[in-house]
This record gives C-alpha cells, structure tokens and sequence, in this order.
C-alpha cells in the first residue's frame, strides 16, 4: 500500500503520517508539499531516514511534476491535506486560496484518474457549512446541512468538495470527503488561535480576542482527527462525507483564559480588537454519522488535550520560535498593528 499525503509537512497533515507510520508499518508514506510559509520540514525530521518514508517538495497546482510523481510512485490512496488554510489570510489575498484549494485538488483528481487509485479522500472542513447562531444550542452541522460559506477560505474549501463530489459522479472517482471541526495540538502554526495565544502568553505579549471573544468553535484533538480519517480509508463508503468533531463547543474568551490559567499568566493579557470581517458566530458538528458507521469516538478530552498540547509548546520552544522570528513577524504586524 503507497499512499500520499498532500500538506504533510503542515499541521494535520504531519500527524497524520505520525499516525500512519505507527498504525500501519506495512505502508509506504509519500509527503508531497510546496513547503509555503505553513510548512516545515523539521516538523518531519523524525521520519525523514525511515526507509517507508519518502518527501517531495512539489506544489499541487503544478500538473506536470504531479503527474511525474503518480508515474513513477503509482500510489493506492491520495489523502489531501494541502491548502491554504488561514481564514484571516484569506481575507487579505483569496487569490492563493481559489488557486491551491481548487485548482489544486482538480489537479490531483486528475492525476488519480490518469494513473488510477483506490481512493481520493479530500480533507474538508466544517466551515463550508456557514455558520449557527449563538443562541440556538440544539442545532448542529449534518452532513445534509447545506453548504454556505462566509469567507474566501471555506468558499475555496467547499468547492473543492463540489469538485471532488463530481468527479465521483462524473468519472466515477472514488472519493470521500471529511469535514472537521477545530483541531488543536502538536505543531499547529503560530497564526491560529491556540498556538498564537499560547506563545503571547509565554512572550508576555497582548493576547488579541477578536470582538468580544464570545464566537464558539467545536475543538478536537488533531490525533483524534486521523483516527476517523484512517478509519473512512478502511472502512468509508466511497461518494460519502463524514463530518468529524467531539462535540466539545467553546467561546474563544474561555479557551483565551483557560490558556493564561494553565501558564500561569495574568488575565490582563487579554486585549480585545477589531473583530474579523464576516466572522462565523459557532461551529457545531454532528458526528453521529461517522459514529454509527465507523464507530469513530474522540479519545482526548479537551482538559486533557489543551494540557498536553501546551506542554508540548513549552518543550518544542525552538520550533515555534524558528517560525515566529522569520517572515511571520511581517504578518503578524500587518496583521495585528492599529487593529
Ligand atoms: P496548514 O496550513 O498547517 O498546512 C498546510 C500544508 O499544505 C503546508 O505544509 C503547506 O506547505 C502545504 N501546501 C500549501 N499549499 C500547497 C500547494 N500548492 N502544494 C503543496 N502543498 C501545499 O493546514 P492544516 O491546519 O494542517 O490543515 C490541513 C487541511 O485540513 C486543510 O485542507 C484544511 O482546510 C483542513 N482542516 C483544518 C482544520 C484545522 O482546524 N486546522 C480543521 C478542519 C479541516
Ligand atoms: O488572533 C486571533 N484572535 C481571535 O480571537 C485569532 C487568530 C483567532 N481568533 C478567533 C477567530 C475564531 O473565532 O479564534 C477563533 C479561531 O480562529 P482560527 O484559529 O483562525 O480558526 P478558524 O477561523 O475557526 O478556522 C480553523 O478551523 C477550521 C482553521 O484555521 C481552518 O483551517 C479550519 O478549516
């Protein structure tokens, strides 16, 4: 079994060849990634020399070096990580997202119809659903719930799932689809709302909470996530979307405080700027699909999961730190100044 992991040098991607590698020894794991400003090959650095463990530095959008890739590799399964995955990025410059996450993931499909495959699994998320209201705690995303995005990033992300969804239908592909609430843990880029408080906490710098901080997200541990991925390859039905999440719902002021309480930091941190244009209210997954099918349960409670993923920021400081101190600080200011 050859399989490739598209964005496997970024955040979920890269846990998810951790997992593949210790669950599944027999398989032979292709990274393929652009390494953009997201990747980063020391996060690989402790599988590079095993001997089941190939990487290659290849943009997906890049059609001839794709195909190069399947020819000589004639991979069994394609799950794909890669994208640009930053909401707040997508706001400032959508060009880069329509081009990855769209044209990319056809040129992907493409190639798995050229030289043939098992499966293509696009990695989706919740936010190609829209948004729930505050205040209407008994509703949650279905895999019927229909798709209605807000930002330049989910209406990338839901397109490459109409894509794939008919490449299935059109060309018989055979796809699945997972849509995943929030993930959080090891090696998670410093742009997004955990790690980037974690490390202003440790730097004693201002902690930025969008509005007033009451937007919710459903949070999952990023392990937790490539169990219900590995289990939709073994046992998924093809032309089938999962969603995936635990149904653990926070405001981000108390995921913000509960951050400051672990390290020890004051609350007077916190500062509240301007909020995110088209700012998405809640995100609420319903997993019972993926339950009842699959049998897919989160293992790591959020008490548990947000300690050891701070531990881990705590003792991998030169690998967040590496990130913060190059181009990141350019982002960060144009970002976060006068907001
Ligand atoms: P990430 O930004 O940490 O990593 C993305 C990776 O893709 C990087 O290694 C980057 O170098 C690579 N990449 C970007 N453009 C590429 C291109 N053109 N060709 C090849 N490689 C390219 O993202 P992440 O948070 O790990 O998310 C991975 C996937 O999971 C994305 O598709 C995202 O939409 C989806 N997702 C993320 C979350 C979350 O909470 N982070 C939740 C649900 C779904
Ligand atoms: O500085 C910040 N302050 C803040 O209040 C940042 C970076 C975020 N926030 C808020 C915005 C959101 O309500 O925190 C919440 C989480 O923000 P992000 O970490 O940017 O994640 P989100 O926008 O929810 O999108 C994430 O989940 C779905 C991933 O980045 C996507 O790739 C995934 O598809």
């Amino acid at each position: 079994m050859t399989i490739i992991v598209t964005g496997g040098a970024g955040f979920i991607g890269s846990n998810f060849i951790f997992y593949t590698l210790k669950n599944h020894p027999k398989y032979r794991v292709i990274c393929l990634d652009k390494l953009t400003y997201a990747g980063n090959l020391s996060t690989l650095k402790d599988v590079m020399d095993k001997p089941n463990f190939k990487f290659v530095k290849v943009d997906i959008c890049d059609r001839e070096a794709v195909y190069r890739l399947f020819e000589s590799e004639k991979p069994d399964v394609v799950v794909n990580f890669a994208a640009e995955s930053h909401v707040d990025r997508s706001i400032e410059s959508p060009d880069v997202f329509l081009r990855t996450n769209i044209i990319g993931t056809s040129v992907l499909m493409d190639a798995c119809r050229k030289y043939g495959i098992e499966r293509f699994h696009q990695v989706s998320t919740d936010e190609v659903y829209g948004d729930l209201p505050i205040d209407r705690p008994d509703l949650f995303f279905t895999e019927e719930t229909p798709l209605h995005t807000s930002s330049p990033y989910s209406s990338s992300k839901a397109s490459a799932d109409l894509l794939a969804l008919a490449y299935h239908r059109t060309y018989g592909l055979p796809v699945t689809i997972s849509r995943c609430s929030n993930n959080y843990g090891p090696y998670h880029f410093p742009e997004k709302l955990i790690p980037l408080m974690i490390a202003n906490a440790l730097n004693d710098k201002p902690l930025p909470v969008y509005g007033k901080g009451e937007n919710i997200r459903d949070w999952l541990y990023v392990e937790d996530h490539c169990k219900a991925i590995d289990l939709i390859l073994q046992k998924g039905r093809v032309g089938e979307v999962y969603n995936i999440g635990g149904h653990n719902e926070m405001r981000n002021i108390d995921i913000v405080k509960i951050i400051l309480k672990e390290l020890g930091k004051p609350e007077s941190l916190i500062t509240f700027v301007t909020d995110r244009k088209g700012h998405d209210l809640r995100y609420a997954i319903d997993p019972t699909k993926i339950h009842t099918e699959l049998g897919w349960l989160p293992e790591t409670k959020f008490a548990d999961g947000i300690k050891k993923t701070i531990k881990w920021y705590l003792e991998n400081r030169s690998w967040w730190e590496e990130i913060i101190s190059g181009e990141y600080m350019d982002y960060y200011d144009k970002m976060y100044s006068n907001r």
